[in-house]
């Protein structure tokens, strides 16, 4: 295959050279392309040096696969340029999630959906594929009514500038600030921008993009977006009422038996999931599964997983797999 990494310089991208390294993904040429500013620079993959191109020298390549990781507007301008090439993106901003002609795919759940003629591909938020990689299979058993979901979320998830800024702010150093307060030593109700209706985008993205992916709006999802001082890693404080009642321990061995989920629950032993041990994992970690006491058929969860890894790179990198196994490129 020939693939274009768009955004290869990035925080994604860089993790994404990690990812299709280690599952060894089929490339016969690998196009690393960057803003005009980075065009010359070198990266390496697997040992071998690469320099950097602009976009308009990878859409000329015509490369088989284009993964972009580049910001929505990046990605508004030029994935169609792709696509009209021949090349099948997939990307990870938010431009084309919504689009009702585009899939939005976690590939445990819906890559089925995907055809030859799917070229541009949108790969859902980070904390909204480490959400619903828990609640498929419980809806599929138990049919969700209503979801409230609060997330802690990882300065990592803001990129670049916001680490930097976590990292001057514990060696009390000045620098310039992605965030409107100081992140360390505080929480911030606050990720991504707000809109109209008092949310933020990231909360709206929760919101709706598990009913896109799971392809029903029976069930309805309030979330709040809170960006905490943890370095990579986001958690989701979760609480999902169902139609069907359930048996907690059904509802572990579900988890248990779901592909890319590990459930790690014993309060006995102070086991739960927690960003540090998620960091560089592809699973979705679940824990502190309880029932909720206040109203029935309604249960209480704990999902933490790398948003660099399953929640960006690593499912970008497994729909391109599954569009190789499937000759679908
Ligand atoms: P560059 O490094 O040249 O700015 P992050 O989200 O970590 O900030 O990374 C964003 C990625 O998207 C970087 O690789 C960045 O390249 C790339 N990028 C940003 N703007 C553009 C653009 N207009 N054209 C191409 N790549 C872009
Ligand atoms: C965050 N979820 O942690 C965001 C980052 O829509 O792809 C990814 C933004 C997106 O702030």
């Amino acid at each position: 295959m020939k693939v274009a990494l768009v955004g290869a310089t990035g925080m994604v991208g860089e993790v994404m050279l990690k990812v299709l390294a280690e599952r060894n993904f089929p490339i016969t040429e690998l196009l690393l392309v960057a803003s005009e500013r980075s065009v010359g620079k070198k990266l390496s993959y697997k040992g071998v040096e690469h320099t950097i191109i602009g976009l308009a020298d990878a859409v000329a390549a015509k490369a088989d696969i284009a993964i972009f990781s580049a910001g929505g507007d990046t990605s508004l301008e030029w994935a169609p340029k792709f696509a009209e090439v021949g090349t099948t993106v997939i990307d990870n901003s938010s431009a084309w999630r919504m689009d009702p002609t585009k899939k939005l795919v976690v590939p445990e759940i819906n890559a089925t959906e995907l055809t030859s003629e799917d070229k541009i591909i949108a790969n859902p938020n980070c904390s909204t594929i480490q959400l619903v990689m828990a609640l498929a299979p419980l809806h599929k058993k138990y049919q969700m009514k209503r979801v409230v979901i609060s997330t802690y979320q990882s300065v990592s998830g803001t990129g670049v500038k916001a680490v930097k800024q976590l990292e001057n702010e514990i060696a009390g150093v000045k620098g310039e600030m992605a965030y409107p307060y100081p992140i360390s030593r505080n929480a911030l109700p606050h990720c991504d921008v707000f809109m109209e209706n008092g949310y933020t985008k990231e909360e709206m993205k929760l919101a709706r993009e598990p009913q896109k992916i799971l392809d029903d709006r029976s069930f309805s999802i309030s979330a709040t977006a809170v960006r905490i001082p943890t370095a990579g890693g986001h958690s989701e404080s979760v609480n999902v009422e169902f139609h069907n009642d359930f048996a907690l321990n059904e509802i572990r061995g579900i988890l248990n038996d779901t592909d890319g989920v590990t459930v790690q629950d014993n309060p006995d032993t102070n086991t739960y999931p927690m960003p540090i041990y998620a960091h560089n994992k592809d699973e979705v970690f679940v824990g502190r599964i309880r029932r909720d006491e206040t109203q029935p058929n309604t249960v209480n969860m704990w999902i933490v997983s790398d948003n660099l890894r399953k929640g960006a790179a690593t499912n970008a990198v497994q729909i391109a797999e599954y569009l190789i196994k499937n000759q679908l490129v």
